[in-house]
C-alpha cells in the first residue's frame, strides 16, 4: 500500500506540473451500453440546496492525522488543479469532454494525511445525498473536488458550490453539493448502492446494479 501511494503520488505529482502526456483515448470511448449527449442533463433526488459561499463548509475527517474544516476560502487557497474527462450516468447518457476546474483529491489527502487503516472513503451532500468509494479509486489523477465546469462557476443545478468528480466510475460516484468527506478503516454504502446499484460502479464492465440484485436477472 506504501508503494502503492508513493506511485499514486508521484503521477500527480506530475499532473499538478502539467507534465502528463494527454491520455491516449480509444476511438471507441463509449462505455457499453451508453450514448453520448451534449446537453448535461441534471439529476437529483428533487433538492438542489442553497448553500451561500460565506456558511459553506467542507469537513474532511475520520481515519486522518489532520482533520479540517475547510471554509470556501480556505478551499480556494489550495492547489487549484484542473482536469478534462468524460462523464457517464448510469442511465446511460455519456458526454465527453468535461473541463473541471477545482481540487485534486489527492491534494485533499495530503492536507489531511489518512493513517494507514483508511481504506474507504464516505461522502456526504447539504441534500443528503451520500455516496462511497475506495480510497485508492479516489487517489487515482482524475478525481477532484470541482467548483467549476468549463470555465465558469458551478451550477447550483449541478451540484456548486462544489462537486466530487470521478471520471472512472459512473457519475453517481461523485456526490455534488459536497459537505463532508470521512474517511474509513472499513466500506459504508452510501445512497444509491444501499438502494441496489452497484458498489464498484466500473462502467466500462457495465457494473450497474449490485451482483444481488434482482434486476440483473434475466
Ligand atoms: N448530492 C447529490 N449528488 C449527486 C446526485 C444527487 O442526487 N445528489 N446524483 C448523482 C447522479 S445519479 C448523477 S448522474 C450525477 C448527475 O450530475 P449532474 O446533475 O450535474 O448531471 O450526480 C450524482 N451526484
Ligand atoms: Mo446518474
Amino acid at each position: 500500500m506504501k508503494e502503492d501511494y508513493i506511485a499514486r503520488k508521484e503521477r500527480w505529482a506530475r499532473k499538478m506540473a502539467g507534465k502528463e502526456r494527454p491520455q491516449v483515448r480509444s476511438t471507441d470511448r463509449l462505455p457499453p451500453g451508453q450514448h453520448e449527449v451534449h446537453n448535461f442533463p441534471v439529476l437529483d433526488l428533487g433538492v438542489q440546496p442553497d448553500v451561500p459561499l460565506d456558511q459553506w463548509t467542507l469537513k474532511i475527517h475520520g481515519r486522518v492525522e489532520n482533520p479540517v474544516t475547510l471554509t470556501w476560502k480556505d478551499f480556494l487557497a489550495l492547489a487549484p488543479f484542473t482536469d478534462t474527462s468524460d462523464f457517464h450516468c448510469v442511465t446511460t447518457w455519456s458526454q465527453y469532454e468535461m473541463q473541471w476546474q477545482g481540487v485534486a483529491f489527492f491534494t485533499i489527502a495530503e492536507l489531511v494525511r489518512p493513517k494507514p487503516e483508511a481504506k474507504h472513503v464516505f461522502f456526504k451532500s447539504y441534500d443528503g445525498y451520500s455516496t462511497n468509494n475506495p480510497l485508492d479509486v479516489c487517489l487515482d489523477d482524475d478525481v477532484l473536488i470541482a467548483h467549476s465546469w468549463n470555465g465558469k462557476p458551478l451550477t447550483r443545478a449541478h451540484g456548486g458550490p462544489a462537486r466530487v468528480i470521478v471520471p472512472k466510475r459512473y457519475a453517481w460516484k461523485g456526490a455534488k453539493f459536497i459537505r463532508e468527506i470521512t474517511f474509513l478503516d472499513r466500506d459504508i454504502l452510501g445512497f444509491w448502492e444501499i438502494r441496489g446499484y452497484s458498489n464498484s460502479a466500473d462502467p466500462w464492465l457495465e457494473e450497474r446494479f449490485s451482483e444481488n440484485d434482482l434486476r440483473k436477472l434475466p
